[in-house]
């Protein structure tokens, strides 16, 4: 899954792809590079981001949505609005991905329910305000886990369809460093809540501790990291990596995928 962030201020890549045309330009690249999916966002989820409002997102990542489905691809949006997620759902999208789990507005379940979408169901606490301020668990796997199989069964509820889930642990999201290793460890836990598992670990900054210390504040940096760890998720059993940069991941799956096929 390659990241288009039409966002004028994302962490790991602010402002690059923020022009549609260019934004679109990037995602075919993305394509061309082997990534399977695009995920489109119109919204910075990193503290003390400027809020945007759902129009606004909508005008962002709408048409990038429409060109891209003319194209034949398949297209993931990332929003936390549900308003946006049925606009997508009618642009064409495949898959929605809502870094919240479905606690930032109550209406996204039902209209995933409506939709039919594949629906991410990543697990996050409080909001990107307060969620630095969250992250603090006994045993960060079983209280991950306990919490998605929460947000599932709530979406369950309002009537969507198992098949339609996927679920992701939200690396960085009131996770601090040693959490997101942990849970990096083992996604053999969250793949036993049954739905298949998204890994985005791409460029965060947990992953500055691997890379030469004077490169440590350089999100690009960090593409090399990345790429092992999709090796690694992809050999675990991940259905999917999020990524920035799609040619090394595209390699690190593909090894992966011989290496467990020789076993
Ligand atoms: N991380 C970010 C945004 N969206 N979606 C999912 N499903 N999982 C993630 O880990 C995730 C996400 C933050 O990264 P970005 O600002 O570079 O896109």
């Amino acid at each position: 899954m390659g990241v288009v962030n039409v966002t004028p201020d994302s962490f790991s890549d602010g402002g690059q792809w923020f022009d549609t045309d260019v934004a679109i330009a990037h995602a075919r690249h993305l394509l061309a590079q082997g990534a399977d999916i695009v995920d489109i966002g119109g919204e910075s989820t990193r503290p003390g981001a400027a809020p945007v409002t759902p129009d606004e997102e909508r005008v962002r990542v709408l048409p990038v949505v429409r060109a891209l489905v003319a194209d034949g691809a398949v297209v993931s949006v990332d929003t936390v609005n549900a308003t946006t997620a049925r606009a997508a759902a009618e642009a064409g999208a495949h898959i929605v991905n809502d870094v919240s789990g479905g606690l930032a507005d109550p209406e996204m379940a039902p209209t995933l329910a409506r939709t039919g979408l594949v629906y991410v169901i990543q697990h996050w606490r409080g909001s990107p305000e307060t969620m630095d301020s969250l992250a603090t668990y006994d045993d960060v796997v079983g209280e991950v886990c306990a919490e998605l199989e929460q947000r599932v069964a709530g979406a369950r509820r309002a009537g969507v369809r198992p098949e339609q889930i996927v679920v992701d642990p939200g690396l960085g999201f009131a996770k601090k460093a040693p959490h997101n290793w942990l849970l990096l460890a083992h996604l053999d836990a969250l793949a036993e809540l049954g739905h298949p598992v998204l890994v985005g670990a791409s460029r965060k900054r947990f992953l500055s501790a691997v890379v030469p210390p004077a490169l440590a504040d350089q999100p690009l940096a960090r593409d090399n990291a990345t790429s092992a760890i999709s090796a690694l998720s992809a050999a675990a059993g991940a259905w999917a990596v999020r990524v920035h940069e799609v040619a090394a991941s595209v390699d690190a799956v593909r090894v992966a995928a011989a290496w467990q096929g020789h076993r």
